[in-house]
């Protein structure tokens, strides 16, 4: 099978990849993952919140807005760069190849605390790591600093459809968000760009979604796929749990549209039993965030993820490193 990388995508191929039987879905995820990336290993990323909560955007689902009742850390400074880069040799040591680093900033400010941001990426990246940083909004200077200091991704997600975006975030655009990913792809900096899932979207709404990720061309080289993690005190903390199966549904869509990216099983693991996780990966997720802790909500241990990866058979891309007993 010769692989069909395309960028014309429209919403209603999307929606019917979506609505396939799961079984013949779960079968073209796999045919194209197989051909796609051949020696599959699932990249374990540990995440870092650096600097936690008082963010001036208004977005319902998350934590550390003060739009939020939930924000409750604003008093925390940033961490500093040597606290910071401890965090990032322990995850290397526990297994993980890729340190992700989040600031809950609308947008980056140059000043100290963007050099020190400067400083974590490169000695996350004189530690052999990828680095890959989430800071909102950023101008094409800063993208082209932190592409000099080694960045290995800049994450900046969509989200949602640019039709649903309103009813989720009223602080900034769709807009300015596709214009910091084009001044991160003019950095040469790879683009993670992905989204949500349970917020009370339309499967069209998805589909939409998935067609904005995958007509950019090249596509970005990781896509994060969440589910929401419904934080009290958020406007989204009454929502309606999003299915497992959908989850696994998006991964398979993203992975058929999307052949060579990282499909990164994100937040919302921890509503889902290892028998969803597991399909999630057969689907064509080949990451996961890997730790107790994701920015603010918790994620599985390490010690239950690596009997998933293990039961499922599935390889790492640090395996041999990994101490821990097999059996
Ligand atoms: N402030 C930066 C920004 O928004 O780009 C970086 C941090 S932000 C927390 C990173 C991403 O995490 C969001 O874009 C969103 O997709 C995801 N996220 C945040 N809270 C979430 C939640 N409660 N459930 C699922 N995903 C969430
Ligand atoms: C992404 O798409 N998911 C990660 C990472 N990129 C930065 C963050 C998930 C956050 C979940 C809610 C929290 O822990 O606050
Ligand atoms: Fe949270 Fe990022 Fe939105 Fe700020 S911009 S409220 S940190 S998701």
């Amino acid at each position: 099978m010769t692989l069909n990388i395309r960028h014309d995508w429209t919403t209603e191929e999307i929606q019917t990849l979506l609505e396939l039987p799961l079984m013949e879905l779960l079968w073209q995820a796999q045919t194209v993952h197989r051909e796609a990336n051949p020696g599959y290993r699932v990249q374990l990323a540990s995440l870092l919140s650096v600097k936690t909560g008082g963010c001036e955007e208004d977005c319902a689902y998350c934590s550390q807005s003060i739009h939020n009742s939930s924000d409750v850390t604003a008093f925390e400074a940033q961490m500093q760069v040597e606290p910071v880069l401890q965090r990032a040799r322990a995850a290397k040591d526990a297994g993980a190849d890729r340190f992700c680093m989040g600031w809950a900033w609308r947008e980056i400010r140059d000043g100290a605390p963007f050099e020190a941001m400067l400083d974590m990426v490169r000695g996350v990246r004189g530690m052999g790591m990828e680095a890959c940083v989430t800071a909102g909004m950023l101008t094409g200077q800063q993208a082209e600093r932190l592409a000099e200091a080694g960045l290995t991704a800049y994450n900046h997600n969509i989200d949602t459809s640019p039709e649903h975006y309103d009813k989720i975030i009223s602080t900034r655009t769709y807009q300015e968000r596709l214009e910091t990913l084009q001044r991160v792809r003019d950095a040469g900096v790879n683009i993670c760009s992905g989204g949500i899932i349970g917020m009370g979207e339309t499967l069209r709404d998805r589909a939409s979604m998935l067609k904005v990720l995958a007509n950019m061309e090249p596509h970005p080289e990781s896509v994060p796929v969440n589910g929401l993690v419904a934080v009290e005190g958020t406007p989204l903390e009454e929502q309606v749990p999003f299915e497992s199966l959908e989850l696994v549904r998006m991964v398979a869509t993203a992975r058929i549209l999307m052949p060579r990216a990282r499909v990164r099983l994100s937040a919302g693991r921890e509503s889902m039993n290892r028998e969803a996780q597991i399909l999630c990966l057969q689907a064509g997720a080949d990451s996961i965030f890997y730790g107790d802790v994701l920015l603010t909500t918790g994620n599985p241990n390490v010690e239950e993820d690596l009997k998933l990866l293990n039961d499922a058979g599935v390889k790492t891309s640090w395996d041999s490193q990994i101490s821990i007993s097999k059996d």
